[in-house]
């Protein structure tokens, strides 16, 4: 990672590396999107927004790109460790980095829908978060999109608030659903073969509804540092019994048994949260 790369990362929290795949890998990769291309479809959700509202969301359902049967999962497999990849993320988020979940295949035809702007480090989840120390980065949580196709000005995709990984203060509602947010979010255009890295989970990002006549094609591996853990596997891995082992965790009180949950970031209401009432004594929060 060069100096002029790691002002770039560190002031806007994303970082787009040009043509890192060539025609003939761009090819290989889309030869095996059209080959699983029955097994793409929208997702049910719906978002609301006049902002962001459109059709449903395309995924792939019921296969993970490293599944696909050779030779087509073989672009994927290399995307996983590419040197482009393994140079950048030592720096990023340090040795040791993982795969914490995907890759995940976006898709989109003109007209679908947008998301939301999401992990804006708000509530701040250590683990994830954005820090300096010794005049290094940290940051446990980074996202790398292998673009397909082309996203070009203004047709969509990765929109992001550019610095929003260094900032004091919550997102306003209207940066989220992108009903007011002054500027605040941009498109982050990219071309097919280039590789987009950002901050998951520190950085203020989501997708922008779809406007360009061709689909859009991109494969995102969700990594993580060594030391954090966001979801995927661990969402299953985490809950006590499986953690720990019924013969442990079975007979225990529900306070007990909510400090033996192991670790991941992205929990929701299944999480247990301990707090002390007005007479001292711990309970879960309601
Ligand atoms: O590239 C995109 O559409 C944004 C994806 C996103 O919001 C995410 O992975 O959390």
């Amino acid at each position: 990672m060069n100096a002029k790369e790691r002002y770039h990362w560190d002031l806007t929290g994303f970082l787009v590396l040009r043509n890192v795949l060539n025609k003939r890998e761009l090819k290989a990769a889309n030869d095996a999107i059209d080959y699983y291309q029955d097994q793409i479809k929208p997702g049910e959700r719906r978002n609301n927004n006049p902002a962001l509202r459109g059709t449903g969301r395309l995924g792939l359902r019921g296969i993970n790109v490293l599944q696909f049967e050779k030779p087509h999962c073989e672009p994927f497999r290399k995307m996983l460790a590419h040197p482009q990849v393994v140079s950048r993320l030592n720096v990023m988020c340090g040795q040791g980095f993982r795969l914490d979940h995907g890759p995940q295949f976006i898709g989109a035809v003109n007209g679908t829908q947008g998301g939301t702007q999401h992990g804006s480090g708000d509530p701040h989840k250590p683990g994830v978060g954005y820090k300096h120390q010794n005049g290094n980065f940290h940051v446990g949580g980074v996202t790398v999109t292998w673009n397909l196709t082309d996203a070009n000005p203004g047709k969509g995709g990765f929109g992001c608030v550019r610095g929003s990984h260094k900032s004091k203060f919550p997102m306003p509602r209207g940066v989220r659903d992108l009903e007011d947010h002054v500027g605040a979010v941009t498109q982050v255009p990219m071309k097919a073969g280039d590789v987009l890295f950002f901050m998951d989970g520190a950085q203020t990002h989501g997708t922008l509804p779809w406007h360009a006549d061709h689909a859009r094609r991109t494969i995102l591996f969700k990594f993580a540092g060594r030391q954090s853990s966001r979801t995927g596997p661990a969402y299953e891995l985490a809950p006590p019994e499986t953690y720990w082992g019924d013969d442990i965790v079975g007979t225990m009180a529900p306070e007990e048994k909510a400090v033996m949950w192991g670790p991941y970031s992205n929990y929701g209401s299944e999480l247990p949260i301990l707090t002390i009432d007005d007479e001292g004594v711990v309970k879960i929060e309601d």
